[in-house]
């Protein structure tokens, strides 16, 4: 495995407080295998209420998918796997959610004092879809400094190694960002992982948390009607910038869009 170019001088920092979330042991754990679990974070009526706004705006994206673009964008597939992206534009629970306490702890213990929401996107794996999502750091898509951001895959449904949950290797992201390769899937870091994988089933409301260097994937879905859905948020420190992109594009970029990339801690708390 080949270190990214821009990945030089990367050291982790570890978690050693203080902190106001997450015990010792589940911050520890963080540092040594880049995942932790978060188990029923979310009510199911929390999940509920936010799938129902997440859904219509899924549907949207499918269709344009299929009418407009041919039923292939990227790493979008119609009736396999779509990323509806941004949700926070447009609705008001998926916004509010990011501003949850769970997550506001999360960031505290994980980031600092001053974070701000870098991406969400939906992520919805139909039932017969044969292939999985490749290997890959998130950091391996759009690279950004700091290197080290979070990721929180929140489950919207039961899932399980049948219709597609995350896999992780642990351990690699300590030595930062690594070359990906494109394929048709999406950009790939390895085939088979280095270390042994570990599968995070999660039931809804359940969040796998884990850094932007932890290789993850997430496997077919094989179940013949267990649609799986995920909500996936990403937090990175007040100042964060986008060096580059993995589709070639280079202009560094501030991570604070207008709507979509605000504040969720500020000095430690919530935003006024
Ligand atoms: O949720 C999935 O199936 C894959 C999505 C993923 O790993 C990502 O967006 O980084």
């Amino acid at each position: 495995m080949q270190k990214h170019p821009r990945n030089t001088d990367f050291a982790w920092t570890d978690h050693t407080g203080p902190l106001r979330f997450l015990s010792e042991e589940q911050a520890r754990d963080y540092d040594r295998d880049g995942y932790l679990l978060l188990e029923d974070a979310f009510t199911r009526e929390t999940v509920a209420r936010l799938v129902e706004e997440l859904d219509p705006l899924e549907a949207e994206f499918e269709g344009f998918l299929r009418e407009k673009l041919g039923g292939k964008a990227f790493i979008a597939r119609a009736d396999e796997i779509t990323f509806s992206v941004h949700p926070v534009l447009r609705s008001p629970r998926a916004e509010a959610f990011t501003r949850h306490s769970v997550f506001q702890g999360l960031v505290h213990d994980l980031i600092g004092p001053d974070v701000r929401l870098y991406w969400d996107q939906a992520v919805y794996k139909k039932p017969g879809t044969s292939d999985r999502f490749p290997w890959h750091q998130d950091n391996g898509y759009t690279y950004i400094e700091p290197q080290q951001y979070l990721t929180c895959w929140v489950a919207l449904t039961d899932t399980d190694e049948e219709n597609g949950c995350p896999v992780i290797a642990p351990g690699l992201h300590r030595e930062g960002t690594y070359e990906h390769r494109l394929t048709d899937l999406g950009f790939e870091v390895f085939s088979a992982p280095p270390s042994e994988p570990v599968t995070v089933p999660l039931r809804a409301g359940s969040v796998a948390v884990f850094s932007s260097l932890t290789p993850h994937m997430t496997g077919p879905n094989l179940s013949t009607d267990r649609l799986r859905k995920a909500y996936i948020v990403q937090f990175a420190p007040d100042g964060a910038i986008t060096v580059g992109h993995g589709m070639g594009a280079d202009s560094p970029a501030l991570c604070d869009a207008e709507g979509r990339q605000y504040p969720v801690l500020v000095g430690g708390a919530g935003p006024a």
